[in-house]
């Protein structure tokens, strides 16, 4: 098998993106605290204005890793060879292909990294989280330091964390009508081991309040600016107090190690099955409130907006959908008349993987593959299935899985600007020689 070029994406038009998120956000259709509008109407007027600026942090770092066979991404820290990882922006996604005989936890050298600006290098001695808000008895401020979590019952999880515009790509190159974003094929996603306190007992330990509505962790990481130097803060989600309390974690290690900066050390949430947005890197503070909170990651961002979908947008992102992924290159070469093991992995927000059909003639006919993990919630599992394929030249390879609610991959996904969640079967071209 060898690799050949990535399937067709749409360049993504950043600009244009931001430009639209920011007037509907001064419409009013969305709320964000901490922007000021004198800023964003500024922002508006420029033109080309949607990337980050690049973090001046590890401009240096990364000269001593660059090699023949590495890729660099601004802002990460770890290396990123090629044959693993695609660099798209300041984001690393990984290679499906990679991922054949990494077993079930993806290591953390091929786990995928999704950062808005960059990656802090964070002192774990002298790191603290910050609890406050309305929400907490007293009113009092409360801190935990690395220590005082590992003191507190430890939970270990094994848990994916996708990002909700995992697929992207292919609303372009099968659906023929793209969505603005980073152009992501199927491999936002990454499954660890992550250990670490429930937020549930710290929220507890600091006082939260029977009628706290909220919370809002917030990011170490630089603040996310535009490229004409408007600030929309620190990376920061709301997320409602039943799911906090529910089974989220503040996690200190991932696959047995302490966590790698770049996937949030020295502590960061994991929400399982949540979109990846939600599990907070670098946790730094935690707003709790009795009234509801707003930032641009659940009013502009993270929100499906399109003719599908109300002016406002929908309601803001909660769970992750129904995806399937063959651990083979794009165009992958595959001799005729030998016995392949297709392998590839299936994963489910909303229940756990019942089953999983692979086809090799797009579409026709489909057979049963054999699962290899048992299904859990918030994981993915493992399958194979044989193919001994007889005729030379192009074909397509489909998988869908199915999940306990029922749910099974649609053909098609229904559209969105943003180009979230797709959930759609994606056809993998391979060319059988
Ligand atoms: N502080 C902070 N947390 C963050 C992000 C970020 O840029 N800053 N990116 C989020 C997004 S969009 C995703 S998909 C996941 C990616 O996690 P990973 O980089 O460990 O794979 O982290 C989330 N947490
Ligand atoms: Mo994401």
């Amino acid at each position: 098998m060898t690799t050949q070029t990535e399937p067709p994406t749409t360049a993504p038009d950043e600009a244009a993106y931001d430009h639209r998120r920011l007037r509907q956000w001064l419409a009013g259709r969305a709320r964000a605290e901490t922007v000021d509008r004198r800023d964003l109407l500024r922002l508006l007027a420029a033109t080309g204005l949607a990337t980050a600026l690049p973090p001046a942090l590890t401009t240096g770092a990364h000269a001593a890793t660059r090699a023949v066979n590495r890729a660099t991404a601004p802002g990460i820290v770890k290396p990123l060879p090629v044959d693993r990882f695609t660099i798209r922006g300041t984001n690393a996604e990984t290679n499906f292909a990679a991922l054949a005989g990494t077993g079930h936890s993806t290591p953390a050298s091929h786990f995928f990294v999704r950062n808005h600006t960059s990656t802090p290098l964070v002192d774990p001695a002298a790191w603290e989280l910050r609890l406050w808000g309305s929400g907490l008895t007293g009113r009092q401020e409360r801190t935990f330091t690395l220590a005082d979590l590992k003191r507190l019952p430890a939970v270990t999880r094994s848990a994916f964390v996708e990002c909700a515009g995992n697929g992207r790509s292919f609303y372009a190159s099968q659906q023929g009508r793209g969505a603005e974003g980073t152009a992501w094929t199927l491999g936002a996603i990454g499954s660890a081991r992550w250990r670490g306190a429930r937020l549930a007992d710290v929220l507890r330990l600091a006082g939260i309040r029977r009628d706290a509505v909220d919370v809002l962790p917030r990011g170490l990481d630089p603040q996310y600016v535009t490229a004409d130097g408007t600030d929309l803060g620190r990376v920061r989600r709301p997320l409602p107090v039943p799911k906090a309390l529910d089974d989220v974690l503040l996690a200190y290690e991932m696959n047995g190690e302490p966590l790698p900066p770049d996937h949030g050390a020295p502590v960061r949430l994991l929400v399982p099955s949540w979109i990846g947005i939600a599990s907070t890197k670098w946790v730094g503070d935690i707003e709790v409130s009795r009234e509801p909170l707003f930032s641009p990651w659940n009013t502009i961002f993270y929100r499906l907006f399109g003719e599908a979908y109300p002016p406002e947008g929908g309601t803001p992102l909660t769970r992750q959908t129904l995806k399937s992924a063959f651990e083979l290159p794009w165009n992958a070469t595959l001799p005729a008349h030998t016995r392949h093991h297709l392998t590839g992995r299936s994963w489910s927000g909303t229940g756990t993987i019942a089953r999983v059909d692979v086809s090799t003639d797009a579409g026709r006919t489909w057979h049963r593959a054999r699962l290899h993990d048992t299904p859990r919630r918030g994981d993915w599992i493992r399958w194979s299935s044989p193919w001994h394929p007889t005729t030379k030249g192009p074909a397509e390879l489909l998988a869908r899985a199915t999940d306990t609610t029922g749910h099974t991959q649609p053909t098609t996904t229904v559209h969105n600007t943003q180009g979230y969640l797709f959930d759609a079967v994606v056809r993998h071209a391979v060319t059988v020689v």
